[in-house]
């Protein structure tokens, strides 16, 4: 086997440099769908910082190899292979001329080449151009591209690439081409090419220097009404990046192509970003507030990646937390401002709770799995498997908290250096770290640990007051619980924990803080204490009444916190902390509890009750006018049926499910008339506006529909939902209305409006693929009876013309949101939901690897569950072990049987 042959796992231990160095990459293509032409030709050198090697080794895969000229004479030496192509005794410094030939046309996996929709575009990261051409294809090798597009004026009359346009013109036969140049080295990952039938929206806007840029979204024609939203998402990116952290648009123009046929979200390729259609294309018809927040913070992520990724890049795909995180940081960041400025504290935090919840609900599920890892992973067998929640979400928090540690300006100060030192390099997560110690002056190492050691950590709390001595003290305690054993191994020692504190009077008022060893209380009542032993005790002085702590402010790390709040200090946290999001914390701990109680007599079959206190504390929050809409409508949501099974000894979907219910129902039945006034209030007639706070409002009325839909007698319910969506002028009310009548209707096992609106929501929008979607989205994770099993309706679902498993978007919308968003009917006791993720991996790992990976992960906590769903789960999983061929499920599936 060649030595670019992939090895089973791949180790950070084992990273070595490359033997060789590509300075510049010069790329013709002629563009043919089911034969592309590649000619490569690249200037080569040995790496003085590598070892010797005779053998130049190229990776490549499903490529056609035609011939290889070493300084322009043909090269007979060259041996092309499964993986690639070895070039016997090279020279030190030449010129490699490489041609090859792809097949777009039949790449099914959207990695590399790939045709959708008729146009060509490419995915590259993390090793689809080795599927394009023989290359060094690893992030530090970094290089700068010229690229050449060839192909039909008429089929594909728009050639785009990474960069600048140099030259385009006619050839003969109808044919055309166009000449890009990058000026900016990059590597291998960032390549793009586009080409096809496609229209902009253009802006010229002016950056901080005084520079013209061109701005352009690419989109089909008929797609041009839903672009204004990305451009201006776009350029707010720009204006946030310069004035938050001083970083300016560095190429001519600035590219967005939108495509339907995309593996995940985006991609920040230099100067030619590719996105989904699902985070580019809205108007106020098709897309929701949801959708026009998640547009925001793409268009915003995939920009920031242009200095954190781009232009300083990852030496390694273990470092990929070092762009992911930092970017999802910033993405975070943006979007806070965007809604509420710096200093709208109240605002800022809508956004951290959303945050916050995928992260726990999401990332802490990870930790407690087989695919648990730090945010700097030490090994993995597939690397897309390792685009998680962990590098990604957790990988955020670590950024947030040198924030947090050391403030905006610090960490500012930080940021400035790490560009200052690498820009134009390839680095490692150390790499940030010591900026970010050195520009604080600040010895950083404990902080290591946060990248190294993976599972979620326990901050467990006692506090004890002295009253004669008016001391408060805390005592912190860290450690790991019982984590997931794959978790286990790399926990070493104590974390450094920045933890936001505060104490909070009777009268709910926040009391000043005063340290033991300080001469006076500090002005902010929120401190950040620094808790970096196993045990610590923080003592506060002159506290002259017996506080309440809020404990964990802002979520300031990504930590479980343990510590006995009564149901009535909760209450009252609830009522008072002046944290917005601890105030928001402590109606979840209040629930969660009450819920977690529910859940464990639903399993044992003891009848559920809901103690008048919990409602009364529901009753304050839905009827304070003093808070926004948008948090009201956060507090009130209960957790996720995700999140609670996941806080069980022993998942049990169904118990779950009928606990959370069970207080839906007695919130909407005893708070009727509360709802009924909020949903009316609420209301924002006339024209859509797309502002945080006409979204907040829509937010709040439509959870109002939502918790009336649960009522004994749902007919008002249906009545306003039937007018709401027949008057909607927009998709969130439409959407939200449907939804509404689909889960009032499911106690009766179907009623006529809800399949009205159903197929009157089809037939409006049956040319808006990303409306279609939520289409089969709602069927999917809608609630279901004994009557009418919801797998049932999805299995007809499947058959549906519309259905195209083939297309991610269109299979996550149907098989994923059945499978990963309604637990309790994929968790059928008779093992029906298993049984056709089974089927459905199996089919998608045909098709596209990385989809049908995603979908594995469906299952991986089965340990975790009942006995009886274990089994059934075990044996769906021994089945896909045992007929998938690719490398991406089996890592998953092994991982989850081992
Ligand atoms: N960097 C890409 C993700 C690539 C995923 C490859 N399987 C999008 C992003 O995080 O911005
Ligand atoms: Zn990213």
């Amino acid at each position: 086997m060649a030595d670019t042959a992939t090895p089973n796992v791949i180790r950070r231990a084992d990273y070595a440099p490359p033997a060789f160095l590509i300075d510049t990459v010069a790329l013709e293509f002629d563009l043919i769908p089911e034969r592309t032409v590649v000619r490569n030709t690249m200037r080569v050198c040995r790496n003085p910082d590598a070892s010797h090697a005779a053998n130049f080794e190229l990776m490549g895969e499903q490529l056609e190899f035609v011939s290889a000229t070493i300084d322009g004479a043909p090269f007979a030496q060259a041996h092309a292979h499964e993986h690639g192509l070895t070039l016997d005794n090279v020279p030190d410094n030449f010129e490699l001329t490489l041609t090859s030939i792809c097949n777009p046309a039949e790449n099914t996996t959207l990695s590399g080449l790939y045709v959708s929709g008729g146009n060509f575009f490419t995915q590259c990261e993390a090793e689809g151009f080795r599927r394009i051409t023989y290359f060094l294809d690893r992030p530090d090798v970094m290089a700068t591209f010229t690229v050449t597009l060839r192909a039909s004026k008429a089929d594909y009359p728009v050639l785009l690439s990474n960069g600048n346009l140099l030259e385009e013109g006619d050839l003969p036969d109808g044919r055309h081409f166009a000449r890009w140049e990058d000026p900016f080295r990059k590597p291998s990952y960032l390549f793009a090419l586009v080409a096809g039938k496609l229209v902009a929206l253009e802006e010229r806007v002016k950056s901080g220097s005084g520079k013209e840029k061109l701005l352009q979204v690419w989109v089909e024609p008929h797609d041009l009404d839903k672009t204004r939203h990305a451009m201006d998402s776009l350029i707010n990116s720009i204006r946030w990046d310069e004035s938050r952290f001083g970083l300016e648009l560095d190429l001519d123009r600035f590219m967005i192509v939108a495509v339907s046929d995309f593996n995940m979200g985006a991609m920040e390729n230099k100067g030619l970003n590719i996105f989904n259609t699902k985070y580019v294309l809205a108007n106020p018809e098709t897309a929701t507030d949801t959708d026009f927040a998640n547009i925001e913070a793409v268009v915003g992520h995939e920009y920031f990646h242009n200095w954190t990724g781009n232009r300083v890049t990852c030496r390694d795909w273990f470092q990929l937390s070092l762009k992911e995180g930092l970017t999802v940081f910033r993405d975070q960041e943006f979007s806070a401002d965007m809604a509420g400025g710096a200093t709208d504290e109240a605002a800022r935090a809508t956004k951290r709770i959303e945050d916050v919840r995928v992260l726990r609900q999401m990332q802490f599920a990870e930790d407690a799995g087989p695919m648990a890892h730090p945010v700097r992973p030490e090994s993995y067998v597939e690397i897309n498997n390792f685009y998680t929640m962990t590098v990604y979400e957790k990988g955020s928090e670590v950024v947030r908290m040198y924030q947090t540690l050391f403030g905006r300006d610090g960490f500012r100060k930080g940021m400035d250096l790490y560009f200052k030192r690498h820009d134009g390099q390839a680095v490692t997560c150390d790499d940030f770290r010591h900026a970010l110690a050195d520009a604080n002056g600040r010895d950083l190492a404990q902080f290591e640990r946060w990248y190294s050691q993976a599972g979620t950590p326990r901050v467990s709390v006692r506090t004890q007051y002295d009253a004669a001595q008016q001391r408060y003290s805390v005592t912190l305690t860290q450690g790991y619980g019982d984590t997931a054993p794959a978790a286990r191994e790399t926990q070493k020692g104590p974390l450094l924990i920045p933890f936001a504190i505060g104490l909070i009077g009777k009268d709910g008022h926040d009391l000043p803080l005063q340290l033991e060893g300080e001469t006076r209380a500090s002005e902010a009542t929120t401190r950040v204490l620094e808790f970096t032993q196993t045990e610590q005790t923080f003592t506060f002085v002159n506290v002259a009444q017996e506080p309440l702590p809020s404990l964990l402010r802002n979520f300031s790390a990504p930590v479980i916190v343990e510590y006995d709040y009564s149901a009535d200090q909760l209450a009252f946290l609830l009522a008072h902390d002046s944290d917005p999001f601890n105030r928001w914390e402590a109606g979840q701990r209040l629930a969660t509890r009450e819920l977690l109680t529910l859940a464990g007599r639903a399993a044992t079959g003891v009848p559920l009750q809901l103690d008048d206190s919990v409602v009364a504390a529901f009753a304050r929050v839905l009827t304070d006018e003093t808070l926004s809409p948008a948090f009201r409508e956060l507090a009130l949501m209960l957790p996720s049926e995700a999140y609670l099974a996941e806080q069980m000894a022993e998942s049990n979907p169904a118990a779950v499910h009928a606990a959370r219910q069970f207080v839906r129902k007695r919130l909407a039945n005893a708070l009727r008339k509360d709802w009924l006034a909020v949903y009316e209030k609420h209301r924002t007639p006339g024209a859509y506006e797309a502002t945080p706070e006409a979204s907040g409002h829509r937010a709040l009325k439509n959870l109002a529909l939502s918790y009336l839909a649960e009522l004994d007698d749902p007919a008002e319910a249906v009545r306003l939902a039937s007018a709401q969506y027949d008057a909607a002028n927009n998709m969130t009310d439409r959407s939200a209305a449907l939804s509404a009548l689909l889960n009032a209707s499911a106690a009766n096992g179907g009623s006529v409006e809800a399949h009205q609106a159903l197929d009157d929501f089809y037939r409006r929008f049956e040319k808006e693929p990303l409306v279609i979607d939520k289409w089969f989205a709602l069927q999917a994770t809608q609630r279901g009876s004994a009557q009418r099993p919801v797998i049932e309706i999805v299995r007809k679902l499947m058959a549906h013309p519309a259905f195209n498993l083939k297309n991610p978007n269109r299979a996550r919308s149907l098989i994923f949101s059945f499978c990963a968003a309604n637990p309790a009917q994929f968790h059928a006791e008779d093992g029906s939901g298993y049984a056709f993720w089974a089927e459905q991996v199996i089919a998608l790992d045909a098709i596209n690897p990385q989809v049908a990976a995603r979908l594995a992960r469906s299952l991986e906590l089965w340990r975790r569950f009942t006995p009886t769903l274990r089994d059934g789960m075990r044996a769906a999983l021994e089945k896909v072990a045992s007929q998938v061929k690719s490398r991406d499920v089996r890592e998953i599936v092994e991982k989850a049987l081992a």
